[in-house]
This record gives structure tokens, C-alpha cells and sequence, in this order.
């Protein structure tokens, strides 16, 4: 134990960690193997409009995740899914949903990472309920909103976060 001598405190003396080359490429390997991006939809017939989110952050080399699950049918899901994001190794959420979507909002209530809504054009309104529900976030909910049925710029929009 080291002591200063004016004033016979103890001194820390930071501990030299030990490099550990098989922890590192163990860790290394979740990095690589990890999906970066979660894209969740509020229905399986979301699908089709959400896929090219999906291309484009294929094209960009980024690994994503799919998963379906509604803020109103399946609240619980989509709280356990957003607090465990993080941990999980995901960096950003595209959040898809139709009619009065609450799915990004709710989404961006349960995780602290960035969280990017696709209003999708259901059969009436033209979109404008989803649009209304993912943009108006009250202060201290930040949703990032793409266009109605802006699936490509939500993908594309992940990629630059990632990469800022
Ligand atoms: C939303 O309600 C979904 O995102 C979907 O766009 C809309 C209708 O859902 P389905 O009745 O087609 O499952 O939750």
C-alpha cells in the first residue's frame, strides 16, 4: 500500500488489467454476429410495406431484426422487447404502424435508443391518423418520423445514425 507523505492518505494506484485476447474475440464476436437495427411492425400485414427498410440496410451491410408486435394488442411484448433492446446489442428501432399508431411512441417510452416511425397508409384517412400519432410526440418522447409509407428512409435514416 502506497501512502502520500504529507498527508499519509492512501494513494489508489490504478491496477494494470491483464490483456485477455480470448474475452476480447469473444466479444468481438457478438459485436459482429448482433443485429444492429430492430424493425417492429404492429401487424403482420405490415410486412410488405415495411420491407424496404429491411433492403436498405442490407444494402448498407448492417445486420436487422424483424419482429411483429402491436402496442395495442400485445402492450407487454413491445415493453419487453424495447428494455431489453439495448442489452441486446440494438442500436436503433424502425418502428411500423397503421391507423392510430401508437407502436413508435410506445416503443420510444420503454427504450433510450433512437426510434424511427413509419406511418403506414391504412384504408382510410390517408395515413394521416398513423402520420399524427408518430410525429406528435409530446416533449421527452423523441420519435424521428419518416414519411407515410417512408419505409426506404427509415432504413436509410438507421444506417446514417449508425454510422454518425
Ligand atoms: C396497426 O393496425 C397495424 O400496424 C396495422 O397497420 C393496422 C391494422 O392491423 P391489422 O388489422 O391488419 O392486423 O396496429
Amino acid at each position: 500500500m502506497q501512502r502520500d507523505p504529507k498527508t499519509e492518505t492512501e494513494i489508489k494506484v490504478p491496477v494494470e488489467l491483464e490483456p485477455m485476447p480470448e474475452v476480447e474475440a469473444a466479444f468481438e464476436e457478438i459485436e459482429v454476429d448482433a443485429p444492429r437495427v430492430g424493425i417492429i411492425m404492429g401487424s403482420k400485414n405490415d410486412k410488405e410495406k415495411m420491407q424496404p427498410a429491411g433492403t436498405a440496410l442490407q444494402e448498407a451491410g448492417i445486420r436487422y431484426e424483424v419482429r411483429v408486435m402491436s402496442a395495442h394488442r400485445d402492450p407487454e411484448k413491445v415493453r419487453e422487447y424495447c428494455h431489453a433492446a439495448r442489452m441486446r446489442g440494438l442500436r436503433v428501432l424502425i418502428a411500423g404502424a397503421g391507423m392510430s399508431a401508437a407502436l413508435p411512441g410506445v416503443a420510444a417510452a420503454h427504450t433510450d435508443l433512437p426510434v424511427i416511425g413509419v406511418p403506414i397508409l391504412g384504408k382510410t384517412l390517408g395515413g394521416l391518423d398513423a402520420l399524427l400519432s408518430a410525429v406528435q410526440m409530446p416533449p421527452g418522447v423523441p420519435v424521428a418520423c419518416v414519411a407515410v409509407d417512408g419505409a426506404k428512409n427509415a432504413g436509410l435514416l438507421a444506417a446514417r445514425i449508425l454510422h454518425a
